[in-house]
C-alpha cells in the first residue's frame, strides 16, 4: 500500500504536542529538528516537518496526505479540506482587542477605525457579516503594539491566558473565534485504510487522556 505522509509544524507552540501524538499513537520516527522528513519504522507513513502557514495547502494539493494544524490557519488559507478529527490541544481564542482607555464601546464603532492582525481573511468575513467596515492593517508580527504606536485603533489576534493582551494595555472586545489543533485531510480521501487507522489510534490515546 502506498506510503501517507502526514505534514505537522516543523517548530512552534504545536510541534511538541504534535510528535508526541504521533508517538503515542505507536509510531516510531527520529524527530530530527534538521530534516524535512522523517519515515516512520513501524507504519507506512512520513513525516514532512513544515510551518503551519504551508500546511492546508500541502494537504489540499495532495503533496501531504494529512496535516495536523490550528483551524485558525486553515480558516485564514481558505482551502477545501476534511476535517478529520479535533485533537484537543493548541486551544485558543482569535479575539478583537482594544486599549484600555478606547471610546469604542459596541461593534458598530469599529466603523471606520484601523485594526491590525496577522489575520486578515478571518476578520474581513467577520466585519463584512456584520456590515462593519474598518481599515485592516496587516501585520505579521507584534500586532499586540499598534495601538499603542498609534498605528491603529484595535487589534485582531490570537488569545490564550491574554496576559500578552494586558501587558500592552489592551482588553478583549469581541470574540471572533474559537481554535484547536485539528487533523486534516483531502477531499474524498477520508476512507483510505492508513488513514482510518490512524484516526482510530489517535481516538484511542485523546480517550485514554479524557
Ligand atoms: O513558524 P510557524 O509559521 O510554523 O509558526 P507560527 O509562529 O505561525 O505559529 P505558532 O507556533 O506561534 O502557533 C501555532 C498555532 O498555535 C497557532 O496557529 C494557533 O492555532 C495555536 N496557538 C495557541 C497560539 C496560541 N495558543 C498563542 N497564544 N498561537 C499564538 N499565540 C500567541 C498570541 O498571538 C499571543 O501573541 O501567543 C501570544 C501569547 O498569548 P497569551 O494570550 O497567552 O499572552
Ligand atoms: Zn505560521
Amino acid at each position: 500500500m502506498k506510503t501517507l505522509k502526514i505534514a505537522i509544524q516543523k517548530s512552534g507552540r504545536l510541534n511538541d504536542k504534535s510528535v508526541e501524538l504521533l508517538k503515542n499513537c505507536g509510531l516510531n520516527f527520529d524527530n530530527y529538528k534538521s530534516s524535512l522528513i522523517s519515515p516512520v519504522s513501524n507504519f507506512p507513513l512520513e513525516i514532512l516537518f513544515l510551518r503551519d502557514d504551508d500546511i492546508p495547502e500541502y494537504v489540499q494539493d495532495g503533496i501531504a496526505d494529512i496535516g495536523l494544524v490550528g483551524e485558525n490557519v486553515i480558516a485564514e488559507t481558505k482551502v477545501d479540506v476534511a476535517y478529520l478529527q479535533r485533537l484537543g490541544f493548541g486551544k485558543c481564542n482569535l479575539k478583537i482587542a482594544i486599549p484600555n482607555q478606547s471610546s469604542i464601546q459596541e461593534l458598530a464603532d469599529l466603523n471606520g477605525k484601523a485594526i491590525a492582525t496577522s489575520y486578515p481573511v478571518i476578520l474581513e468575513k467577520f466585519l463584512s457579516e456584520n456590515n462593519i467596515t474598518s481599515d485592516i492593517k496587516m501585520i505579521s508580527g507584534s500586532v499586540e503594539i499598534s495601538p499603542g504606536l498609534g498605528l491603529s485603533d484595535a487589534i485582531f489576534d490570537i488569545v490564550s491566558t491574554g496576559g500578552t493582551l494586558r501587558s500592552n494595555g489592551l482588553k478583549p472586545f469581541i470574540d471572533v473565534m474559537s481554535s484547536e489543533a485539528i487533523l486534516i485531510g483531502r477531499k474524498g480521501e477520508e476512507n483510505n485504510p492508513l488513514i482510518q487507522e490512524l484516526i482510530q489510534r489517535i481516538q484511542s490515546v485523546l480517550r485514554a487522556k479524557e
